[in-house]
């Protein structure tokens, strides 16, 4: 992998900020975009900008069969067997909220179980609570092991006859963590129940094939891969979809439609209610071109070396609790001894050093590690060790600048 010629391929990186080099390290909230996934998104509008599955015009038609061949591009990216499983969603939090309304509605009743752990981001804890407090299901949580990891004998104890969906985080937006979803697909099978699988964090960074994890559900966010903001991915499987109801109703997700009743369109457009995102799947297509170049296997590769080096580097520092296993996907959560977050994330911009601070939408994962907030460092593709290294520095520097503050 060529790094330098990559970042070359990302006019935003080449920029400073506050007189330093921009060193870009908030991948898990958002990625950068490349000039193909750019101009993809500009050539849609400059040049074949129209509404989809509506006339015959030609730019409608071009229009469509870009829409749909976008669709067709993420059916193989993640192996799903058929386009009719791949619904186009504004992100991963959108995904989660459709399977919860409807699969959860439908199958979900009093006494049921919905299982998912600490680790879990709000987008797939909270429409869970609100379809638990409908249905009257209850909603349970693994516990996990002081290094931030699931034993497979806890999914085992919690995982019962009663429970009818378990959803997980693929990637821990906040400790790292790669959950072991295929073994965790196989307890919930066994059990009756569907397994969920919460991609955001895995979907940019790592191969997955959808037919081998055996999951039910994936979903997962295009700004987190080089795609734009506001389209996403929910895959489901065929024969769950087909019996669920759409959550959104209105246009173009019809059939027939009388004065009192309608027929919905077959899948996958019975979920896609309204103008599609067509830009941001045409997008998102180029996104997955740019990836699939350079390979998924050597991106999650470069992002675990990263990954390592920072640990490393990080375990001589003084004060520096960091959180997570040590086998991880690329990113570092940490607090500084005395130092707020906040603190330490604005003292690291002023060195060009661009991180997160705060809860990281997991705040139910923040009291069961006893902390209101961390500093959060992720990694991508395009970043360098030495970058890690700069980092590196503007930690020292954070410290010393405290240190002088408090003494
Ligand atoms: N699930 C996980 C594991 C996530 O990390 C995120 C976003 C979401 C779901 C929601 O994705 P969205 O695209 O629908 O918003 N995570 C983060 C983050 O860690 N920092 O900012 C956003």
């Amino acid at each position: 992998m060529d790094v330098k010629e990559i970042r070359k391929q990302f006019p935003i990186l080449s920029q400073k900020v506050n007189g330093r080099d921009l060193v870009y390290l908030d991948n898990a909230a958002t990625s950068q975009k490349p000039h193909a996934v750019i101009d993809a998104v500009a050539n849609y509008y400059r040049e074949y900008n129209s509404n989809v599955h509506r006339g015959v015009h030609t730019l409608g038609t071009k229009a469509t069969d870009a829409y749909e061949g976008a669709r067709e591009r993420v059916r193989k990216f993640i192996n799903a067997k058929s386009t009719q499983e791949i619904i186009f969603t504004r992100g991963t939090t959108n995904g989660l909220n459709m399977v919860a309304q409807s699969y959860g509605r439908t199958n979900l009743s009093e006494g049921d179980e919905i299982v998912i752990t600490y680790m879990e981001h709000h987008a797939n804890l909270i429409p869970w609570q609100q379809v638990a407090k409908e249905t009257g299901a209850q909603l349970k949580y693994i516990p996990l092991q002081e290094d931030g990891t699931v034993l497979l004998e806890d999914v085992e104890k919690n995982v019962t006859s009663h429970t009818k969906i378990v959803s997980i985080a693929l990637v821990s937006n906040v400790l790292g963590t790669i959950n072991p979803v295929k073994e965790i697909a196989e307890i919930a099978h066994k059990n009756g129940a569907v397994l969920v699988v919460d991609a955001a964090q895995g979907a940019p960074h790592m191969k997955i094939d959808v037919q081998d994890l055996n999951c039910d559900f994936l979903a997962f966010s295009g700004h987190k891969m080089c795609a734009p903001t506001g389209i996403g991915v929910l895959y489901g499987k065929k024969n769950l979809l087909e019996d669920m109801e759409p959550v959104e109703t209105g246009g173009e997700m019809i059939d027939f439609v009388g004065l009192y009743e309608s027929t919905w369109k077959e899948l996958p457009w019975k979920f896609e209610a309204g103008t599609p995102i067509i830009a941001g799947a045409i997008g998102l297509a180029a996104a997955i071109d740019f990836l699939e170049e350079i390979g998924l296997d050597e991106i999650f590769q470069h992002e675990h070396k990263l990954a390592q080096y920072a640990l490393e580097q990080c375990a001589s520092i003084e004060g520096m609790t960091i959180y997570g296993p040590k086998e991880r996907a690329g990113l570092i959560t940490f607090n500084l001894e005395n130092i707020h977050p906040h603190d330490v994330a604005t003292v690291l911009d002023a060195e060009g050093v661009a991180i997160r601070a705060g809860h990281h939408c997991a705040q139910p994962l923040m009291k069961y590690l006893n902390v209101t907030a961390t500093a959060r460092a992720s990694f991508y593709l395009y970043n360098t060790e030495e970058e890690i290294d700069q980092f590196i520095r503007a930690i020292h520097k954070t410290k010393e600048y405290f240190a002088d503050v408090i003494s």
